[in-house]
């Protein structure tokens, strides 16, 4: 599915709702968190839209591993290359948004 009209993240994406960005390119957008839980928190999503990480993985491999690679350009760029990324998945997971989305928390030493 490319597009979810009931979908926050896609509306963010559309710039029906602001955001504050931090990339963008053709597949990609990238914004920080609105309830940040490191000194950087950027969510990465792809523009189209997956519920979750494991339906990219299947059907969009090459996006999954872009998504990754915006990621440690941001940990270059914030923190030496150092940063987590948490796909969470699953309401029991504590996925509240479903809209595939990477966390990228970076900018500052993590608690393990
Ligand atoms: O993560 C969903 C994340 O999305 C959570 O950390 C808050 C964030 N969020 C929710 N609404 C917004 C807006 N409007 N801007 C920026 N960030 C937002 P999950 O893994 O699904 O719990």
């Amino acid at each position: 599915m490319s597009e979810s009209t009931d979908c926050l993240f896609c509306k963010i994406i559309k710039g029906e709702i602001p955001s504050a960005k931090v990339y963008e390119d053709e597949t990609t957008y990238a914004f920080k968190d609105i309830n940040p839980k490191a000194k950087v928190h950027v969510l990465v999503v792809p523009r189209r839209h997956y519920a979750n990480v494991a339906e990219l993985a299947k059907d969009d491999p090459a996006e999954l591993a872009h998504i990754v690679e915006v990621a440690q350009s941001i940990a270059d760029k914030e923190f030496h290359g150092a940063y987590r990324l948490v796909f969470n998945t699953g309401l029991d997971a504590g996925q509240t948004v479903f809209h595939v989305h990477a966390h990228v928390l970076t900018g500052e030493t993590l608690d393990e």
